[in-house]
């Protein structure tokens, strides 16, 4: 039978297990929309298309499935973009389906043209370095080919996002709907199998070691490997750091935690790693900007290094190891974990962290070095209500990643999103309602006050399809980030970081979700006992001193 292109492409969504698109129409993609109608996707209304591409990289971070968002041509493709970078640098599995004006209008000046012939904007060229796979369907032969290549690069054990445009006239056409029995057929290439020798030589390396430190990245908790790491840590009594982005790969209240690294972090690790490490074993951890201390190679130094990825990319990038494997992190873990037993490795004689950190705490509080003064004590406290309210896990979308960084002890049962991607302002909210279309847990949604400001409407997509949704926006009236280097690197010279905020109190009754004020700490600890997180919208505004800074140095 001949169904149309539209049709089609409804029918290749939901082969690949598409139930959600956010997005918003425009005349050139309305034959979609109307094959939308027929099907049941829940096709979701977003206030900005920046915002769809958020919610769909939401939904792919919380529930590892593809997420989905359409939009029109010309302006609706090109808001698009910075979502649309962000699952690229994240690696998230998000499709774009977007209009295209008609092709025989292709040059001849169409409204809101992106087709790129005859002077028009580029649609192609805008997204080619941002997205895995782009194609302009001009015409219907090579469809399935398209789908599949789409496929692909959607499933691949390391995804990113891919761009379908179809031009109006295109998306009418008749098709042979047995086309979709040829699509989706390619599983995604596996990851190699583990080499034995390169096993056997991390073995070799631990037997020596005297003092080990694993730094777990977000790799360990893509291949959901928390369970195994935790027993080889605790087996081998090996202490953990992690990347800002896997917060939470092993408990933090664990004994063998050191929490996260990066410039931002109370530096419990970053002291481990150079004053007791005699092998560093990471494991899907990239030795990024942050997680490196800005690449500072002294923290490599005298030490043996085991790195695992399964992105042979991330492999030796700034170093060197003396064992570097592409492996999935959790064979190599399980096969680890197996042979440490097998094997009779004795575990290791590890200090005592508790004290270790404790003794950290004291020095910096003597010194006056510690990042976080009094003044934040309002958000430590929120933090701690949240440990304490929500032991069964929570997921949790963290624009602001400094305070979390310090203050916030991520559990395994729970899911810590910092806005790693291309770190757009604006991002929690949007990614957060794409994760509560499908998330059962509380979902959260922690940002700035000017980064609110960038995507706050969105909380009205929230609201019109009853997604539970509680976002705490820091009120300091300013870009405190901004204003923090501006006082440390330009001599107070403040340029652009102030601002007035709205009335949150009656933005919120005018959104008509729930509104609470956090000044105070007894305000702040019977917060959760005011709020229903599981059912309600609730906008919790905590205030903060304009000048208050946290002590560390951003270098730029
Ligand atoms: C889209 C975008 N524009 C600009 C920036 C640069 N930037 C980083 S932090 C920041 C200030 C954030 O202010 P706010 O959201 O109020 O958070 P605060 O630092 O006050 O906690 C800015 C402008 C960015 N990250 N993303
Ligand atoms: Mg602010």
């Amino acid at each position: 039978m001949e169904i149309q292109v539209s049709q089609l492409i409804v029918r290749f969504l939901q082969q690949l297990g598409i139930d959600t698109i956010f997005g918003m129409p425009g005349a050139h993609i309305l034959p979609v929309y109307d094959a939308l109608y027929d099907s049941d996707i829940q096709s979701v209304l977003v206030k900005h298309e920046q915002g769809a591409a958020f919610m769909a990289g939401g939904l792919a971070r919380a529930t590892g499935n593809i997420g989905a968002c359409i939009t029109t041509t010309g302006p609706g493709a090109t808001n698009l973009i910075t979502g649309i970078a962000n699952a690229y640098v994240d690696k998230l599995p998000v499709i774009a389906i977007t209009g295209e004006v008609p092709t025989y209008a292709f040059g001849k000046g169409g409204l809101q043209e992106s087709s790129g012939e005859g002077g028009t904007v580029d649609q192609a060229a805008l997204f080619a370095g941002i997205t895995r796979y782009h194609k302009l369907i001009e015409r219907t032969d090579y469809l399935a080919s398209v789908l599949n290549e789409a496929a692909k690069h959607l499933r691949a054990d390391i995804p990113g996002p891919v761009i379908i445009s179809i031009p109006y006239n295109v998306q009418k056409e008749l098709v042979d709907e047995t086309m979709l029995d040829q699509l989706v057929s390619r599983a995604p290439s596996p990851t190699p199998k583990l080499p034995q020798p390169l096993l056997e030589d991390s073995i070799k390396l631990l037997k020596q070691a005297e003092s080990p430190l694993i730094v777990a990245g977000y790799g360990c908790i893509r291949s959901g490997a928390q369970t195994t790491l935790q027993q080889l840590c605790e087996r081998m009594n090996i202490p953990v750091a992690t990347s800002l982005k896997a917060k939470g790969a092993l408990d933090e209240h664990s004994p063998l935690s050191l929490g996260s690294l990066g410039v931002t972090s109370a530096g419990y690790a970053l002291q481990y790693l150079q004053e007791k490490t005699d092998l560093l074993i990471l494991l899907g951890a990239g030795f990024n900007e942050r997680t490196s201390y800005v690449w500072n190679q002294k923290l490599l130094k005298n030490k043996a290094i085991i790195q695992v990825d399964n992105n042979p990319h991330q492999l030796e990038k700034v170093f060197t190891a003396n064992v570097s494997i592409q492996a999935d992190l959790g064979d190599y873990l399980t096969e680890l974990e197996q042979a440490t037993r097998h094997q009779g490795l004795a575990p290791k004689t590890c200090i005592d962290l508790i004290a270790y950190k404790t003794d950290i705490e004291t020095r910096a509080e003597a010194e006056g070095s510690r990042i976080f003064g009094s003044q934040f004590d309002l958000v430590k406290c929120f933090y701690r209500q949240l440990e304490l309210h929500f032991t069964e896990g929570i997921d949790l979308f963290d624009d602001n990643i400094v305070f979390a960084q310090n203050f916030y002890r991520v559990r395994q049962c729970d899911r810590f999103y910092p806005n790693t991607g291309v770190s757009s302002l604006g991002h929690a909210i949007p990614a957060a309602i794409g994760a509560g279309f499908k998330v059962e847990r509380p979902v959260f949604a922690l940002i700035g006050d000017g980064g609110f400001q960038m995507c706050a409407m969105e909380i009205m997509t929230a609201f019109n399809y009853k997604i539970p949704l509680t976002v705490v926006v820091f009120n300091n009236q300013t870009m405190g980030l901004i204003r923090k280097n501006q006082q440390q690197q330009y001599e107070e010279r403040f340029i652009n970081c102030d601002f007035v905020n709205p009335d949150f109190a009656l933005l919120a009754k005018s959104f008509g979700i729930t509104h609470r004020k956090i000044e105070t700490i007894p305000q702040c600890e019977s917060l959760f006992e005011q709020l229903d997180v599981h059912h309600d919208i609730n906008l919790v505004e905590v205030m903060l001193d304009q000048d208050a800074y946290p002590n560390y140095s951003s270098r730029r």
